[in-house]
């Protein structure tokens, strides 16, 4: 039987405060229909895709606050992608604020095969701060609104193969890539929401597009593994966000990458056969491995 298959990335462009979730659940149902037309069977979403990213605000109220998460998935609002995907028989990735009947608060991402949620992964390293630091234009307070995610990196039996998740800031991390390595992931899908503008570092600004493809093509060739990664892009509530969405191979070759900042789609033929180029030879993780030497990345971290 043959792992070719079909992805998509569904870059979104700004979504604005004031925008409802069913606005941006219909433009995510436009691209859904654009990528089955292409044959895709998989589409993946961006990070917090169905609001503005809200972590840019400082808030104390925990209404406001909660007014951004969901309390369940999936929901009223979000029921159209749902529906869609049984429909096309087309899967889709997406992420989204999770609050728990427990009122935890997660930066959460589903995987959702014909309708039926099959994955989940709760975003782990958290940027930013969590106090208000008025002296940058705009905050990142995501160490403020959420928890790190207590899942771990969980590798799922999806879309004819071994399917990870990763989230955003995430994609920076070797060790992330090397334990979906290690889980046997063969894809990995992701979103993000990358300001082009780093306040601690302005420097670097113009790096961005630059590191974003860095991490992830390291991340595929370094565990032969394909990668989709799909940004929430453009001016955003005078914010811009970077796109340049990709997929890459496990070669670590961009195969798809977007062109504009705005709602766009990129897809590419992958063939999950092709992770063994690198995993058979290079990577052999069995043969080449040396974890007895790696101890020092499993050592508690210094306190703050
Ligand atoms: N959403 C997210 O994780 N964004 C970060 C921005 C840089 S840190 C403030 C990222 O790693 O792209």
């Amino acid at each position: 039987m043959t792992r070719k298959m079909i992805v998509a990335g569904a870059q979104l462009g700004p979504i604005a405060r004031s925008e409802p979730r069913a606005s941006a659940v219909a433009r995510m149902c436009t691209l859904m229909r654009g990528a089955h037309a292409r044959g895709a069977q998989l589409v993946v979403f961006p990070e917090l895709a169905l609001t503005t990213f809200f972590p840019r605000w400082y808030m104390e109220d925990p209404a406001e606050i909660d007014a951004w998460f969901e309390t369940e998935m999936p929901n009223a609002a979000v029921q159209p992608l749902f529906d869609l995907s049984v429909e096309l028989g087309l899967g889709f990735h997406l992420g989204y604020a999770e609050r728990t009947a427990e009122g935890r608060h997660f930066n959460t991402a589903i995987l959702v095969e014909a309708g039926r949620i099959v994955g989940k992964y709760r975003k782990i390293h958290l940027p930013g701060h969590r106090e208000n630091e008025p002296w940058r234009p705009f905050q990142h307070l995501e160490k403020r609104y959420f928890e790190k995610g207590d899942l771990g990196f969980p590798v799922f039996d999806a879309f004819g193969g071994k399917t990870a998740m990763c989230i955003c800031n995430d994609r920076r991390w070797p060790e992330t890539w090397r334990v979906l390595g290690l889980g046997g992931a063969e894809l990995v899908v992701l979103g993000y929401n990358t300001p082009l503008h780093y306040p601690p570092a302005p420097e670097h600004d113009h790096l961005q597009y630059f590191h974003n493809e860095l991490s992830v093509q390291a991340g595929c060739y370094q565990n032969g593994l394909w990668a989709v990664a799909v940004a929430k892009a453009g001016r955003e509530e005078g914010c811009d966000l970077i796109g340049g969405s990709v997929i890459v191979a496990p070669t670590g070759e961009v195969v798809a990458r977007a062109a504009t900042s705005g709602d766009e789609l990129i897809t590419a033929e992958i063939d999950l056969d092709r992770c063994a180029e690198i995993r058979a030879n290079i990577f052999n993780f069995a043969q080449h491995r040396e974890p007895a030497d790696y101890t020092a990345i499993t050592a508690p971290k210094p306190g703050p």
